[in-house]
């Protein structure tokens, strides 16, 4: 492996049978529609970049419905999927890969709970929200490499050591 994000760790991570553990997490992440309108990706990436961690992948789209029904599955026949789908498909989402240590586990706690009213005072949900569906942003808290497949391939992932992103913090 190259580096980190070693191609051949990459597509393990995307392909592989077992979704690895290694030192290094990734999870995927989303500024959600509100979050767009509002403009505040900008401060969700920043927040994540000053935490340290690294972007692994980026892009601006419209949620398809295929997606949603797949990221939202455990929601599915509760009073609130539809209008939690409406409302992903009501505008584009900002759609990210982060990488780092526990990456999956601190960036929750940056989030904050599901609920802003109960989110706490520092983190993106309560500093910012205060309804439950527009809660700004999507942050995995397992299944990561599902997730990460359903938004990404794998070329579209950057490698730190091989795409000219010099630098990792956190070498192998
Ligand atoms: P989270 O992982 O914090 O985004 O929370 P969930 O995956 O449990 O919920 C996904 C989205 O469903 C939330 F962002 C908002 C919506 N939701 C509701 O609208 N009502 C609920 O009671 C629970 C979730």
């Amino acid at each position: 492996m190259s580096g980190q994000f070693g191609r051949a760790a990459l597509k393990e991570l995307l392909c592989g049978p077992r979704a690895r553990v290694p030192r290094l997490l990734v999870r995927p992440s989303s500024g959600k529609p509100d979050a767009v309108r509002r403009r505040l990706v900008g401060e969700v990436i920043r927040r994540s970049e000053r935490r340290s961690f690294q972007l692994v992948g980026m892009k601006m789209l419209r949620a398809p419905e295929s997606v949603l029904a797949e990221l939202y599955r455990h929601h599915r026949g509760k009073p609130f999927y539809a209008a939690l789908l409406s409302h992903m498909r009501s505008g584009p989402v900002v759609a990210m890969v982060w990488g780092g240590p526990n990456v999956v586990g601190t960036s929750r706690v940056m989030v904050g709970l599901t609920d802003p009213a109960e989110a706490g005072h520092g983190t993106i949900r309560g500093d910012f929200s205060l309804h439950m569906r527009r809660n700004l942003t999507h942050a995995s808290v397992e299944g990561a490499q599902r997730e990460i497949r359903l938004w990404f391939q794998s070329g579209e992932l950057v490698d730190w050591a091989d795409d000219g992103c010099r630098g990792s913090l956190y070498p192998a």
